[in-house]
């Protein structure tokens, strides 16, 4: 038989790699197949989700960013300077915290989702057509942001006018002025282009870029315990190949931008510059509570206690 599984980006990019490597894991190890429907073939990331919720996916990469209004507690991955900068932190954390691998594994299965894999994607920047410093600075930008109230709320506490569109709708937005500025990871701004319609790149260090990757779960649920070992040891497999293919990443993607736009401005803000913007997580963490409750509470304090352990 064959399994489809959606992502948001194309096969080159990170959620590309990721499904590639997956693939390659479930063919070499059963009958199965696995036909992968990139970015632009099925939709938008909203799409997809839908798609797979309804089984005529079996797979989907979504990130939190598009999964807020459905699941409000994934918005935690929006809370600006939570994560960790360095990247063997970040990648144990991913592995190793309850709240990603037990906690949302209940919340996303409410929404007859089968959550199998959260990754990150890299360090995100904003890029914008003027430069920025301060979030005064940003007083009346309109920066593009995934569809994710919370988001929303960040980038109006860092001072900006936070406009949430569908991916396809930001090249040309950019282009023809309607937003100013957009957030992602390096390769992204390198793959899809970013640089040619805006003109700075900065570097706040306020989020990595995290993406979840889930079965339908009836779907999963209907199949035998090997074909579910299956899955689990393949999205293992492809964890591991996207870290590593991830080390030096943002810094190649920055060269080939570099390369095909010598002029692009690269600001990278002091520990001082970035205080104000982290003063805001406080604002954005409240937020974050009034909009998830009791619930929302208690999987902050497990991503805490989960941030904790791997800092030490
Ligand atoms: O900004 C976005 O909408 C897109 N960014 C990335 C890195 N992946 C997919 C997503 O659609």
């Amino acid at each position: 038989d064959t399994w489809r599984y959606a992502f948001e980006e194309s096969l080159t990019d990170v959620q590309g790699e990721y499904a590639k490597e997956f693939k390659a894991y479930i063919e070499e190890n059963s009958d199965h197949s696995l036909q992968l429907f990139p970015y632009g073939t099925l939709g938008e990331s909203a799409d997809i989700m839908e798609q797979a919720q309804a089984g005529i996916l079996q797979f989907v990469d979504q990130s939190p960013g598009f999964t807020g209004a459905l699941i409000p507690e994934a918005q935690v991955f929006f809370i600006p300077y939570l994560l960790p900068e360095n990247h063997d932190e970040l990648v144990s954390f991913f592995r190793n915290s309850k709240a990603i691998n037990e906690d949302f594994v209940d919340v996303y299965a409410e929404k007859g989702l089968e959550l199998l894999s959260m990754f990150p994607e890299g360090e995100v920047v904003i890029t914008t057509k003027e430069p920025f410093e301060t979030p005064d600075d940003l007083n009346g930008v309109k920066v593009r942001v995934m569809t994710n109230p919370l988001l929303v709320e960040s980038y109006k506490a860092f001072g900006a006018t936070p406009t949430p569109l569908p991916w396809g709708e930001v090249y040309g937005g950019l282009q023809t002025n309607i937003i100013q500025g957009q957030e992602n990871p390096m390769f992204w701004v390198e793959s899809a282009k970013m640089f040619e319609v805006t003109d700075v790149i900065t570097f706040t260090g306020h989020n990595n870029f995290t993406t979840a990757v889930m079965a339908n779960k009836p779907f999963f649920d209907g199949l035998s315990d090997d074909d579910q070992a299956l899955i689990r040891d393949g999205m293992k497999a492809a964890f591991d190949h996207i870290v590593e293919y991830q080390r030096g990443l943002g810094e190649r993607s920055l060269e080939k931008i570099k390369e095909q736009k010598p002029e692009i401005q690269v600001n990278r803000l002091t520990q001082a510059q970035r205080q104000p913007f982290r003063d805001a997580a406080q604002e954005v963490e409240a937020k974050f509570i009034e909009m998830t409750g009791e619930r929302g509470q208690a999987i902050l304090d497990q991503f805490k206690a989960d941030l904790k352990a791997v800092q030490q």
